[in-house]
């Protein structure tokens, strides 16, 4: 029988490990404070204000320039980790501090089969009243579109009863404290309810393609990162995707295959348009 404290063996079964208590209070402050620095100087006035642009209601801005050195050290540092859950030498895709406005439906994050994952840090103590995460464990597995039948076939009348129907849907709720670390899947199934306003730190990773065929999968999973023309809320370039210190600190490798399959063309694309 597979140990299934192991982490790999958990991930793989379940689709999330939990690591408590893996950043100290003076990482967590520091992420924190940058985090909350970025997005009300990204943001200004919209601080609290829903735009609009789509997704889940929030701030989302990218974190890999000289204004989030603490987010560039911690893709970084957790790097070896998510090769680990993976099993495969990874690439880094997507790094962003996120203010969480209201309620996340479920979702994965993404469609495709590439493996990938996700790391993301709440800086609040959240439980099950108060917007922790929630998921399916060993949804990952599930062909998407049965589970999205089930959980999105009901026709909502309204908010409340679609924050009660999310409410209901039987899940794992991972209460979490500042300096716990949820690793999850990006095809898992997750989920928010009750929580008003969170600050969110994620970083996300796929697998670096070693063999040609890879690539074609490869390219399209990161072209579906980025959003074309995505009306921002922020300046982006003191908030880039793939930024300079990102660049000039991250392993060479990284740039070099992130560029070959296409990352920075598209983060390019999204960034394209000048702020509103
Ligand atoms: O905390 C939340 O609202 C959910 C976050 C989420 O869906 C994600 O990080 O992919």
């Amino acid at each position: 029988m597979r140990d299934l404290c192991d982490q790999r063996a958990h991930f793989d079964t379940f689709g999330f490990v939990v690591l408590p208590g893996a950043l100290t209070g003076s990482e967590v402050n520091r992420l924190r404070d940058e985090g909350d620095r970025a997005i009300r100087d990204a943001t200004g006035d919209n601080y609290r204000v829903d735009i609009g642009l789509g997704g889940m209601i929030g701030h989302y801005i990218p974190a890999t320039g000289a204004r989030t050195p603490a987010s560039v050290e911690l893709l970084q540092r957790f790097a070896p980790l998510a090769e680990q859950l993976l099993g495969r030498p990874v690439l880094p895709s997507a790094t962003q501090h996120a203010l969480l406005f209201d309620t996340s439906g479920w979702h994965t994050d993404t469609s495709h089969r590439v493996p990938s994952v996700k790391v993301a840090v709440y800086f609040d103590e959240l439980d099950g009243d108060n917007g922790a995460l929630r998921v399916l464990p060993g949804s990952h597995r599930l062909g998407g579109r049965e589970l999205a039948a089930f959980l999105h076939g009901p026709a909502f009348d309204d908010e409340a009863t679609w924050r009660e129907a999310t409410r209901q849907v039987p899940a794992h709720i991972i209460a979490s404290r500042p300096g716990d670390v949820i690793v999850f899947d990006e095809k898992l199934w997750h989920a928010s309810v009750d929580g008003r306003y969170r600050l969110q730190w994620s970083t996300s990773y796929v697998i670096d393609p070693v063999i040609e065929a890879e690539d074609a999968q490869l390219r399209e999973y990161l072209a579906g990162q980025f959003i074309p023309g995505m009306t921002l809320d922020y300046d982006p370039a003191h908030y880039p995707h793939f930024g300079d210190l990102f660049r000039a600190v991250c392993p060479p490798r990284w740039a070099t295959q992130l560029d070959r399959l296409g990352a920075f063309a598209a983060a390019a694309a999204e960034q394209h348009v000048s702020r509103l």
